[in-house]
C-alpha cells in the first residue's frame, strides 16, 4: 500500500491525536547496505531479540547523534522500533498511523504485519491500522528506513562500487547530485489518531477577492461513507477569534461562502499591523466527525513583470533555506522553527524558498500565521544525468508533486510551486520531461504560478518556456571570476537582459546568490571566505537588483539563510558556509548588511 497523508492530524470534538515521538530502539543493518530486499525479517519479533539496539530519538536524523562515523555516513536500511497502546474505546472507530516524513524509503509494520510503505523522504504518509493493532495490550511498531539515492529517486543519486585489493570487501559509496548532507531517519512526528468511521477525508479551499469581501470556494471529501445515504455536513467559517462569520448554515459538500468585510492574508512587510490573517473552515459531519481547516483569503498572480498578492505588487526580500541544524540534522525541532522565524524577521525577509525539498508542516504553519511568503519546492534537486529523465523518474516526480500539492494546497503562504532545483534544463530530455511535470502540477493547482530554479543561461535553457516566473541561481564572483566583485554587475545585468529578451512575458526572480564565508575570518581588502568578501560581493548584486527591481525583477533570495552541512569535499569547510547566519543562527556581517537593505527596501516599495 502506498498512502499519502492528507489532512494534518488535529484534535477536535470527534478526534484524538497522540504522538508516538520519543526515544525508540534502533539498529543499522550493515549486512545489506543497499536498496535491495531485506536481508533480515527484523519486523517479525522485537528488535532487541535479534541483536543489540541503541536508543534513537524520533523525530531526528540518526546521523549526528552518535560518535560513529560509520553510522553518520551509513547507506542502507536502518530499523526503528517502539511500543504503544491504543485505548480500547477506539475499537469501533478508525485508527490511523501517520508519519510526517521518513527519509528516504520506509516500510512500516504493526505487530509484525506490514501496514504501509512510502517512497520519498519529505512528505507525510498514513494508513488505517485497525486490523493490525491490539486494543487489549501493547503494540509493537517497526519502521525500516532506507536512505539510498538512485537514478530514479528524488533527489537522485548513484552508488559506486570499488573492487580490488585496495578496497575492503563489498566497498561502495553513495554519490549525491546535491550540495547538502543526506540526513536520514524518521524526521518528523509519528502520530496515532482516531476519527469516526465516516470522516472528513479532504478539504480543498481556494479564495478570491471581491471588493472588501472574500469568496471562499471549498470542496469536502468524505471517507468511509456507504454512498446510499450520505451523511449531511454543516460548514461554517470562523475568524481568528473563533467567531462564526458565515451568516447561515451551509450544508453542501462543495460551494462558495462569502465573507463580508474580510481580513485578507498579507505578507508581514505589506501589512505589518495584521499579517498572516487565518480563518478556519469548520466541517461538521452529521454522523459525528468535526475537522477544522485553516486558510487565508488572498489571491496570487504572476504578470509579465510582477508578482501580485491581492492585486498589489510583491517584491520578495528572501532567503533560501535548509532544514538543517547541529545534532538533529533534518529532524523536526520546535525551538529551531521558532528561532528561524525570529531571524527571518530580524533580517527583514518576507519570503523563503523551501530549497530543496518540502519542509515540515509545522514550519509551514508558522509561515501562514506569521505572514511569510513561501516558494514551495519539490525534492527534485539535481536531475542532471540522462538516466534521471526516464519514465520511472517522471512518474515518481509527478506523484511527488501530487503529494506536495495535496499537503500544502490550502496554505496562503505558498504563492508558487518550484518543481525542481538546477536540473539539466539544457538537455533535450528535459523539455518533454518538465513539460509533463509542469502541466501535471498546473492541473493539480491552477491557482498558483509555477517555477523551477535554473543554473543555465537563457541561451541554452529549454524548460523556462513552460513556467510563469523565471528563477535563476547565480554565482558571479564566486564559482566564476572568483574574487572579482568588480565584474558582478556587468555579468548579472547582461544575464537578466538576455532572459528578458528571450521571455519578455515572464518576471524574473533571483533564487540564489552567495559566497562561502567562515564566520570571524577577516581580511581588508576583502578576500574570498572572509566576512568582508561576503558583504562586498552581496553589495554588488544589490546594486544590480535595484536597477531591475523597478522593471521586471520580482525578488532576491540570498544563498543561504544559515550555514548547513554537506558531504565531505575539498570545496566545503565542514559544510556550506554561504549562510548570512551561522549554523547556530547568529549573524555574520552579511546578516547585518542584509537586514539594513531589506528594512530599507521594504519601506520604499
Ligand atoms: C547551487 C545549489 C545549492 C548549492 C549552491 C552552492 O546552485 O542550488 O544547492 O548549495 O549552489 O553553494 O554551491
Amino acid at each position: 500500500v502506498v498512502c499519502a497523508g492528507s489532512l494534518y492530524p488535529r484534535d477536535s470534538e470527534s478526534r484524538v491525536v497522540k504522538t508516538l515521538d520519543g526515544i525508540w530502539d534502533f539498529r543499522a543493518d550493515y549486512s545489506n547496505s543497499r536498496n535491495d530486499s531485506f536481508q533480515h525479517s527484523w519486523w517479525s519479533q522485537p528488535l532487541s531479540a535479534s541483536g543489540d539496539v541503541m536508543p534513537m530519538p524520533v523525530p531526528s536524523s540518526y546521523n549526528d547523534i552518535y560518535n560513529d562515523k560509520a553510522l553518520r555516513d551509513f547507506v542502507g536500511w536502518v530499523w526503528y522500533e517502539t511500543q504503544f497502546f491504543v485505548p480500547s474505546d477506539w475499537r469501533d472507530q478508525r485508527v490511523v498511523l501517520r508519519l510526517g516524513s521518513a527519509h528516504y524509503y520506509a516500510v512500516v509494520w504493526v505487530n509484525g504485519q506490514e501496514v504501509m510503505r512510502h517512497d520519498g523522504g519529505h512528505l507525510p504518509f498514513e494508513g488505517e491500522v485497525n486490523s493490525a493493532v491490539n486494543f487489549n495490550g501493547p503494540n509493537r511498531l517497526t519502521v525500516a528506513v532506507n536512505n539510498t539515492l538512485l537514478a530514479t529517486t528524488l533527489p537522485p543519486g548513484s552508488l559506486s562500487f570499488h573492487g580490488g585489493a585496495k578496497y575492503p570487501p563489498h566497498y561502495f559509496v553513495q554519490n549525491v547530485q546535491m550540495d547538502f548532507f543526506n540526513y536520514a531517519g524518521i524526521h518528523r512526528h509519528v502520530h496515532l489518531y482516531v476519527t469516526p468511521r465516516v470522516y472528513v477525508d479532504d478539504v480543498t479551499i481556494t479564495t478570491s477577492i471581491n471588493g472588501n469581501n472574500g469568496e471562499v470556494n471549498y470542496t469536502i471529501t468524505l471517507g468511509g461513507s456507504s454512498g446510499d445515504s450520505p451523511p449531511g455536513v454543516e460548514i461554517s467559517v470562523e475568524d481568528r477569534d473563533g467567531n462564526t462569520v458565515t451568516s447561515h448554515p451551509v450544508t453542501s459538500l462543495t460551494g462558495t461562502v462569502e465573507v463580508n468585510n474580510a481580513r485578507f492574508w498579507w505578507p508581514w512587510t505589506m501589512k505589518p499591523s495584521d499579517p498572516g490573517y487565518m480563518y478556519t473552515l469548520k466541517v461538521n459531519v452529521s454522523t459525528g466527525d468535526v475537522y477544522r481547516q485553516m486558510f487565508g483569503i488572498r489571491t496570487v498572480q504572476a504578470t509579465d513583470s510582477q508578482l501580485l498578492i491581492n492585486s498589489k505588487p510583491f517584491y520578495c526580500l528572501g532567503v533560501a533555506k535548509h532544514e538543517d541544524a547541529d545534532i538533529r540534522g533534518k529532524g523536526l525541532d520546535y525551538p529551531l522553527i521558532a528561532r528561524d522565524f525570529v531571524m527571518i524577521k530580524w533580517l527583514g525577509a518576507n519570503c523563503f524558498r523551501t530549497s530543496h525539498y518540502p519542509y515540515s508542516e509545522e514550519m509551514m504553519d508558522q509561515a501562514d500565521q506569521q505572514g511569510v511568503v513561501v516558494i514551495d519546492e519539490s525534492p527534485a534537486v539535481g536531475i542532471k544525468k540522462a538516466e534521471n529523465f526516464g519514465a520511472v523518474s517522471l512518474s515518481h516526480h509527478k506523484d511527488v508533486m501530487t503529494e506536495l500539492v495535496q499537503r500544502d494546497k490550502n496554505r496562503p503562504s505558498v504563492v508558487m510551486w518550484s518543481v525542481a532545483n538546477e536540473p539539466s534544463s539544457n538537455m533535450q530530455q528535459a523539455e518533454p520531461y518538465f513539460k509533463d511535470v509542469i502541466q501535471h502540477t498546473r492541473q493539480l493547482d491552477p491557482t498558483r504560478p509555477i517555477t523551477f530554479a535554473t543554473m543555465h543561461a537563457a541561451s541554452d535553457d529549454r524548460v523556462v518556456q513552460f513556467v510563469d516566473v523565471i528563477s535563476i541561481n547565480r554565482y558571479y564572483g564566486w564559482y566564476t571570476d572568483t574574487g572579482h566583485t568588480e565584474v558582478i554587475q556587468g555579468h548579472l545585468s547582461d544575464d537578466l537582459k538576455s532572459w528578458r529578451n528571450k521571455h519578455h512575458d515572464k518576471p524574473i526572480l533571483i533564487t540564489e546568490y552567495g559566497a562561502d564565508t567562515i564566520a570571524g575570518m577577516h581580511e581588508e581588502p576583502s578576500f574570498v571566505f572572509t566576512e568582508e568578501y561576503q558583504t562586498d560581493f552581496m553589495s554588488e548584486y544589490h546594486k544590480t537588483f535595484d536597477t531591475y527591481r523597478a522593471q521586471y525583477l520580482v525578488g532576491e533570495m540570498v544563498w543561504n539563510f544559515a550555514d548547513f552541512m554537506t558531504v565531505e569535499g575539498v570545496r566545503r569547510v565542514v559544510g556550506n558556509r554561504k549562510g548570512v547566519l551561522t549554523r547556530q543562527r547568529q549573524p555574520k556581517a552579511a546578516g547585518h548588511l542584509l537586514r539594513a537593505r531589506y528594512l530599507k527596501v521594504a519601506n520604499t516599495t
